[in-house]
């Protein structure tokens, strides 16, 4: 059977929320922080210790978006991903790999900045701040033009892929997304399904917020910090 180690308030929310969309079978292995990496026990599945993982058979795979497409292909049947025949399939690539390898890297390179006490008005955050801002406008511009879900009128992986870095991300780097108005409805219809809904009863605590509202969220960095 399908094994999938979720790090509670992690990236490895997506395959959890994934299978529960399918419908898949699967094995549930939850993981808290220790106190802010990886605990022992997932660092030990592979090299490099992050979380998602997953395990079918021999294989032993991260990366959130293998996974996610590794998932949909062998145990899903497709479902979630757009084929090539589709008329918004090259919409879904884009949205499915923009998630990653921008909106993320955009959000973590901040945080990173910022909990390395970098002061924002010094002119390579700044930049990077003015970046992110694009990259959110972009989102949202989109989902202002009739499109309910990233790929168009049917909720994809891209939108799996991309809800994490725009709610429990949240929670690393405080960020603000009261300006983007299409993308606040978004969230709310995300959270709102009930895939999304079994996901956080079984892979999240009760009272892990959904920050799904426009003001920043409490920044959980400077909490465990303070902690320290
Ligand atoms: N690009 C990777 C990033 C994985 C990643 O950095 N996961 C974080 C959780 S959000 C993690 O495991 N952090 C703990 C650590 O680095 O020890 C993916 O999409 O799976």
């Amino acid at each position: 059977m399908l094994i999938v180690h979720h790090m509670r308030v992690s990236q490895s929310e997506r395959i959890v929320w994934l299978c529960e969309e399918l419908g898949i079978d699967y094995d549930l292995k939850l993981y808290r922080r220790d106190p802010f990496f990886s605990p022992q026990a997932l660092k030990d599945l592979t090299e490099i210790g992050t979380a998602p993982v997953i395990q079918d058979g021999d294989l032993t795979m991260s990366e959130s978006a293998a996974c996610v497409e590794y998932i949909i292909h062998k145990h899903g049947n497709g479902r979630l991903a757009l084929p090539p025949s589709h008329p918004d399939y090259a919409n879904y690539l884009y949205w499915f790999h923009y998630a990653n390898g921008s909106l993320q890297p955009g959000v973590s390179r901040n945080m990173s900045l910022k909990s390395a006490g970098i002061d924002p008005s010094n002119d390579t955050f700044k930049r990077y701040i003015a970046r992110l801002d694009q990259y959110l406008r972009h989102i949202d511009g989109h989902l202002g033009r009739g499109n309910d879900w990233l790929a168009g009128k049917e909720f994809t992986a891209a939108d799996i892929m991309t809800v994490f870095t725009l709610t429990t991300m949240r929670t690393f780097y405080s960020l603000d997304l009261s300006p983007y108005k299409n993308i606040l409805p978004y969230l709310k219809r995300a959270v709102e399904r009930p895939g999304y809904k079994s996901y956080r009863e079984k892979g999240e605590d009760s009272d892990f917020p959904l920050m799904i509202d426009g003001p920043a969220p409490e920044n959980f960095i400077e909490k465990f910090r303070s902690k320290a």
